[in-house]
């Protein structure tokens, strides 16, 4: 076995006040995220995306594999292709795809087949997981793919929240036709489409409750 090297765990130490400041913060901070679906089409610049994405790769996966790609698109043809593609398939999900009962629950959210955020928001990040890694024509297995992507994905949308900005968790069905548009590589499968960038000006979004620490946790005493 390749034996590992070690070396001091040097993140960030408070006194426990703080701690249980900052907790706090941060929560009421992350409580006012909130999925947007219409976006002004003011530019965002490309580092500051660039660093979001440094940070969902920050994220842990299994045996560090890091099993993501991230596609950065601000190419409004590909977005337009992107946007076409999408609706066609969300044009099928809505007229009869989707169960009633389905339909229903989605309907605080006022969604439908439309999908104009994806050619008005400056970037588009496709996140791609890769369930093996192909090195020299040879597979190698990733382990907890969906887990390690998922985390990613939170950090990301976290980082989005952090820096001021909005996105929305796009989950077009079926989306292997991100894999095509964007020629990616066999061992590549969509996971997730996020538009990034500023609300649009005015923008409501549905008036939502969080469920209760009571209902969202058990404690064991
Ligand atoms: N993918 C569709 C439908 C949709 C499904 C769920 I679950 C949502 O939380 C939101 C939308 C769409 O994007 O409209």
């Amino acid at each position: 076995m390749k034996s590992s090297s070690f070396i001091p765990y040097s993140g960030p130490q408070f006194e426990e006040q703080e701690m249980v400041e900052r907790a706090e913060h941060f929560y009421k901070y992350m409580n006012k995220r909130r999925s947007v679906r219409e976006y002004s089409d003011k530019p965002v610049p490309r580092e500051l995306v660039e660093h979001l994405i440094l940070t969902a790769g920050t994220a842990p996966s299994g045996a560090h594999k890091q099993p993501w790609t991230f596609c950065l698109v601000s190419d409004p043809e590909i977005k337009k292709a992107i946007r076409i593609a999408a609706e066609e398939e969300e044009y099928e999900n809505y007229n009869g795809r989707m169960s009633e009962s389905w339909k229903q629950d989605l309907e605080p959210f006022a969604t439908d087949w439309h999908k104009p955020f994806l050619e008005i928001a400056p970037w588009l990040i496709v996140i791609f997981k890769k369930p093996y890694d192909l090195i020299n024509g040879e597979k190698h297995k990733n382990y907890y793919v969906n887990e390690s992507v998922g985390l990613a994905a939170g950090f990301l949308i976290s980082a989005i929240h952090q820096a001021g900005l909005v996105t929305l968790t796009h989950t077009p069905s079926p989306m292997n036709f991100l894999q095509d548009i964007l020629k990616r590589p066999e061992n590549e499968r969509a996971f997730l489409l996020l538009p990034v960038g500023y609300p649009k000006e005015g923008v409501e979004v549905p008036n939502l409750d969080r469920k209760g620490l009571n209902e969202i946790m058990v404690s064991y005493p």
